[in-house]
């Protein structure tokens, strides 16, 4: 199996759910900078992945998965004992998909492309940042109830999405200060062994 990533991406997601799952990954790192995108072997991405974004899973059988919130819960499924997404059609899968597509929707797509492209303006990233702080909220008080992780006490792909999301804070200027239960939730996901491991294969600063 391969993953086609971009360092720090939200191919950072399922980088870290392989890891956790102990499932053994090749990796090639596409260049998202350079048009066409160019994958690390030299093929122009949009043969691999015609939308051009990674994640892209090339499956052992040829074929591809796309979409982050699919391909962490397929990896997850090849490894029920790693408890990374709970049983599928039971009350919990709905709510560990429930959070997928928030992260997805309501934080991945309000962070990029709005804060990453300045094209879009100062007024559009003002309206992104607000959004995405109301969000926010919502997550330190789920955590606060809730935690230690989204989905209680197990850590799960969720936990691997939403860390790789908010990690862009810094650079997308999204003040986290006012959420004190989510920034401890920060630096305990990324204290993770396999998190680190993720993140240091993809050749990001990792905190000593
Ligand atoms: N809907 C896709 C979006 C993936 C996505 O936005 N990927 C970004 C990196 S975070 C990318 O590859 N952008 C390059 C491009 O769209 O050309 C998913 O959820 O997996």
């Amino acid at each position: 199996m391969k993953l086609y990533y971009a360092t720090g991406t939200c191919s950072l997601s399922p980088h870290i759910v392989a890891l956790e799952a102990r499932i053994a990954l090749d990796i090639e790192r596409v260049d998202i900078f350079k048009q066409p995108h160019v994958t690390g072997a030299g093929l122009d991405f949009t043969k691999v992945n015609p939308n051009g974004y990674v994640p892209a899973l090339e499956l052992d059988d040829g074929s591809l998965l796309t979409e982050g919130a699919a391909i962490v819960q397929y990896l997850a499924d090849l490894r029920p004992t790693s408890k990374l997404a709970p049983e599928a059609a039971t009350r919990e899968r709905y709510q560990l998909q429930s959070w997928l597509n928030f992260v997805a929707t309501e934080l991945h797509k309000m962070y990029s492309p709005w804060l990453f492209h300045p094209e879009y303006g100062v007024p559009a990233q003002e309206v992104a940042r607000a959004k995405i702080a109301e969000r926010l909220a919502y997550v330190e008080r789920h955590l606060e109830g809730s935690g230690p992780w989204l989905m209680g006490n197990t850590f799960t792909v969720a936990d691997a999405y939403l860390f790789t999301i908010v990690g862009w804070s810094g650079y997308a200027k999204v003040d986290l200060s006012a959420f004190p239960k989510l920034r401890a939730y920060m630096n305990r996901v990324g204290a993770r062994p396999k998190v680190r491991e993720a993140m240091h294969a993809e050749g990001m600063k990792v905190a000593a």
